[in-house]
């Protein structure tokens, strides 16, 4: 602090939140959305934004976006012939190709777009719910897998009575384990609510892991569990520990001890599988967008693409009426990449980082 306040009195003045970045930026050593993805990597909470994070910062996301830009660019200078002879029937380049171009440019820039639930995914995590009847030991189950005594943990049955979440990194897609309230019958006006809760619960999950502690309890469960949902469901026969013979061998359901933490990886790593057949391999996707203002700029220029395309096909609008609407998506992709005068929006994306970077 003694140091600090002598340099200031000295003239020096602290950093601005982001500036570091922002002078990187505008002195042409990091684009704008590599310098966006500094504070995507910083803020990333699971492996998946990260590697979103990190996939924009290694300049590969720049990449496409710049392909996207110069494809726009390439349709702006195959319609120039119809903009300057308006009144020829026929340009070099056929109609019907040029729609066929923007068309292919538009698929590019919606699959970029599509994928704000993907990185809502790897931000958030897949909704896995634990259900079971009371005393389950669901909440040991819980503690166990994230390896922290998070939920109260009681040989009385009814012992959770509101859902918890905790989030669960798993790879390639993170996971909000919740933990619920036994289901049963209930006892009490309480205990009632917080099964209400798990059954909302229940018909929000991507998927479900049924517990019980016998063959019979489980099965009852994944009936009631049914009426529900149609999330997939992994069994789990749990307190393995204490049932050390053979014990549903036809269920092919995972043996599991929150005691021993036998069972454990196999069943982290069902769940992880579960979640990926449904939301796909993050390497079969496109790279995932996480920044509220890129998505928006694709979605302006994918918006402003389709009117073009309607305009040109259609031939409503005159060619030089209708190139203002490629014009305005190549503008939009300009502002993505920060190519242009974007005074204010350096100053929108910097101001959200934290003093010093
Ligand atoms: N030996 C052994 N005991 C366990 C295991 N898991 C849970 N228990 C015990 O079983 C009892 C119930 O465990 P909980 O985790 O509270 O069960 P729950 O399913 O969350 O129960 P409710 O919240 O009441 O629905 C507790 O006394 C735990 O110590 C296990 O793997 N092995
Ligand atoms: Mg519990």
């Amino acid at each position: 602090m003694a140091i600090e306040a002598a340099l200031v009195a000295a003239g020096a003045r602290p950093a601005l939140p982001g500036e570091f970045t922002e002078r990187a930026t505008l002195n042409g050593k990091l684009d704008l959305v590599r310098a966006e993805a500094i504070g995507a990597v910083i803020d990333a909470r699971t492996r998946a934004s990260h590697r979103a994070a990190m996939h924009a910062l290694s300049g590969l996301l720049t990449q496409r976006y710049l392909t996207l830009r110069s494809d726009a660019i390439g349709i702006e200078a195959l319609i120039a012939y119809d903009i300057d002879f308006p009144d020829e029937d026929h340009g070099p380049i056929a109609r019907e190709r040029v729609g066929e171009l923007a068309m292919a440019l538009a698929e590019q820039i919606h699959s970029l777009v599509a994928t704000q639930p993907a990185a809502i995914l790897a931000r958030d995590g897949a909704v896995v719910v634990l259900a079971g009847p009371p005393n389950a030991g669901k909440s040991s189950l819980l503690n166990a897998m994230v390896g922290e005594a998070r939920m109260i943990v009681s040989d009385e049955p009814g012992t959770t009575r509101d859902a918890v979440e905790v989030l669960l990194d798993l790879d390639p897609w993170p996971v909000r384990l919740v933990d619920t309230a036994g289901l049963r019958t209930s006892t009490g006006p309480v205990e009632r609510l917080g099964i209400e809760v798990s059954e909302r619960y229940l018909k929000a999950a991507d998927a479900i892991v049924a517990c019980a502690e016998t063959e019979e309890a489980l099965l009852e469960i994944e009936r009631r569990i049914g009426e529900l949902s149609t999330a997939p469901i992994v069994r789990v026969l749990t307190k393995s520990d204490l049932h050390p013979g053979a014990r549903g061998q036809d269920l092919a359901a995972h043996h599991v001890s929150a005691v021993s933490g036998d069972g454990l990886t196999g069943l982290q790593s069902h769940i992880a599988e579960i979640v990926a057949a449904r939301a796909g391999q993050p390497a079969d996707l496109p790279p995932l967008v996480v920044s509220a203002r890129q998505r928006s700029a694709l979605e302006f220029a994918e918006r402003e693409l389709s009117l073009f395309r309607t305009a040109w096909s259609e031939g409503t609008l005159p060619a030089p009426v209708a190139a203002m609407h490629l014009r305005a998506a190549i503008g939009a992709l300009d502002e993505l990449i920060g190519a242009i005068d974007v005074d204010e929006v350096f100053s929108r994306v910097f101001a959200t980082f934290c003093v010093g970077k």
